[in-house]
Order: C-alpha cells, then structure tokens, then sequence
C-alpha cells in the first residue's frame, strides 16, 4: 500500500511556490519521491523559493513564469519538459486575493482576480494535458478554496474565480478522464499564510484579530490550518491511490465546511 503514494520518477509542476501552500505541496511531493519544478511571477521570488527548497534539502527547478501569460506558459513547459522531463503532476496553486466590497471594486481588479485564479489555470492546464496525453495520463490538482461554496463580504471576485476553479475542475475530469487524467481539486478552509496575514493580525490592544476570533469559533479544530496540513491530501491526490478519484474537491479545513460554528457561551 505504501507504493501507491510513492512518487518516485514523477515530476511534479507546482506553480506559484516560492512560498506559503504551493511550497508545502511541492515539498511534500519531493518527499514522496517527486522532482519539483514551480514558477514565481519573478526572479528575486524564483530566487527566494530555490534558496528555500534547498534549505529543506530539495533541489527544486525553479522559472519565472506569470500563468496568466499564454505565451509564457507555452514557453515554460516546453523548457521544463526539455529541461526536466515529462510533466507528470500539475498543481494550480498562484493565486490572489483582493478584499474590496463589490460595489467599490472596479472591473480592472475583479478581471485581475479572474485572470490569475481562473484564467491561469485553465492556461497552465492547456499546456500541459496533450502531453499528458501522450504520456498516457496524469495528474492535475487545483487549489480551489471554501470560496469555492461560500461567500463572505470583500471577497466577490475571489469567489466566482474559485467557484469556476471549481466547476472548472471538473470539467477536466470529464473531458479527459477517458485518457488517464485525473484532475481534482484541494479545498483548504483559513490557512496561516502571508494571504491571510491580515485576517491574523493583533490589535493595538493586544487582542486577537475580531476575523481571527470568527474562524476559531467556526473551526472545529479551533486551529487556522497550517500549510503543511495540506502536504498529504496533496500527495494523495498525486499519486496512485488516487487513480479513480475524478473530478473530486477535497475540502482540506479542520471541519469548517461541517460547522455551524461554536454557540456562545
Ligand atoms: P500566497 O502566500 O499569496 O502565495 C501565492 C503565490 O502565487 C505567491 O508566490 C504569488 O506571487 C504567486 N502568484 C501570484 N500571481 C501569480 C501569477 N500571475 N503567476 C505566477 N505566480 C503568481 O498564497 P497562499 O496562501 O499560499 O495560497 C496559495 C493558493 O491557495 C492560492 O490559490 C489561494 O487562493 C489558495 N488558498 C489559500 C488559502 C489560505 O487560507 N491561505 C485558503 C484556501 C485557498 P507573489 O508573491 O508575487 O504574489
Ligand atoms: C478570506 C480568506 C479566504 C482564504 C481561503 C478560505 O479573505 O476569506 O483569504 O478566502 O484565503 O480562500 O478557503
């Protein structure tokens, strides 16, 4: 049973990793035997996420590739499959957020959200399913969100791109399921990360942030989740003990999803 975690002679393409989640993922595959490839929307980044992978003692392939860019992207997988080799594993992982109410937000920056958390995606999977195809299948994992079901003030663009994400996942999974690709999506609930910094940030007071608080109280794990918790749902969903797993969101997020939320004492 071990085996069918083993990634071992896979390389897995993890984009937006320099740091936070795609670098939790990515090093959780390299310690499944994967090679890691990931891109960051620039050099010093780039830069940063190889100095930190070797760190961990990983040597990861490092590009500097923004996934909204065809052409770019075009370009970079055709390098890493010189470069590296056939890509075997793809995890739509870059993203954004912008917290701005609806109706102050403009359409340049509800496109923007769209473009990398949607557009980007679609883009990077694009590229890499005909020689997935060729390969005779593959993996492909996106990094949806709760927002993928749920809604909350300031987030309507983050929303509708993770809900496509969502419906777009799937409709890989249906398109391409006949050529041994399994395409599947990660739902992670409140993750420490540098995203979410501003929901954790203490008060001059002292106290804990008022959005801190709310997701504690909505957390049957009253944790925030950390980036490492999504290492193994990752590993899983790219590796053989997911072969017939199509099409699926796992929701990665301490039982929020579950939750009505803790009652007040
Ligand atoms: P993060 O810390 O902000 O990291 C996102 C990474 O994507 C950054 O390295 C960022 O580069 C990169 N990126 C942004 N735009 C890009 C582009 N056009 N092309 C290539 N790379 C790009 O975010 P995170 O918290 O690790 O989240 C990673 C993914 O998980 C995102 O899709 C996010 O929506 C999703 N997610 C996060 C949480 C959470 O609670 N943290 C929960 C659910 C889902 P820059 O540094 O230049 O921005
Ligand atoms: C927010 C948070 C969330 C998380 C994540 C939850 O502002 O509500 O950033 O969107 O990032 O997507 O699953």
């Amino acid at each position: 049973m071990k085996n069918q975690f083993d990634l071992t002679g896979k390389v897995a393409l993890v984009t937006g990793a320099s740091y936070g989640i795609g670098f939790a993922i990515a090093s959780a595959m390299a310690g499944a035997g994967a090679v890691i490839v990931f891109n960051d929307i620039n050099q010093e980044l780039v830069d940063k996420g190889l100095a930190a992978y070797r760190e961990a003692g990983i040597e990861a392939h490092g590009y500097v590739c923004d996934v909204t860019n065809e052409e770019q992207v075009g370009a970079f997988v055709k390098q890493v499959t010189e470069e590296v080799g056939h890509i075997n594993i793809l995890v739509n992982n870059a993203g954004i957020i912008m917290r701005i109410p609806m109706v102050e937000m403009t359409a340049a920056q509800f496109r923007k959200v769209i473009d990398i958390d949607l557009n980007g995606p679609f883009i990077m999977a694009k590229a890499v399913i005909p020689d997935m195809i060729e390969q005779g299948g593959g993996k492909i994992i996106n990094i949806c969100s709760m927002m993928s079901e749920l809604g909350r003030e300031t987030v309507s663009a983050y929303a509708a791109a993770k809900g496509g994400l969502k419906m777009l996942t799937k409709n890989i999974a249906s398109e391409y399921g006949q050529y041994n690709i399994q395409c599947n999506g990660i739902g992670p609930g409140y993750i420490a990360t540098p995203q979410t910094a501003p929901l954790r940030e203490i008060q001059p007071d002292g106290s804990r942030h008022p959005f801190d608080q709310f997701i504690l109280a909505k957390t049957p794990a009253n944790r925030w989740g950390e980036a490492s918790d999504l290492g193994g749902p990752a590993v899983f969903l790219a590796s053989a003990a997911s072969d017939f797993v199509n099409g699926h969101i796992l929701y990665v997020d301490g039982g929020i999803l579950a939750y009505i939320g803790k009652q007040p004492q």
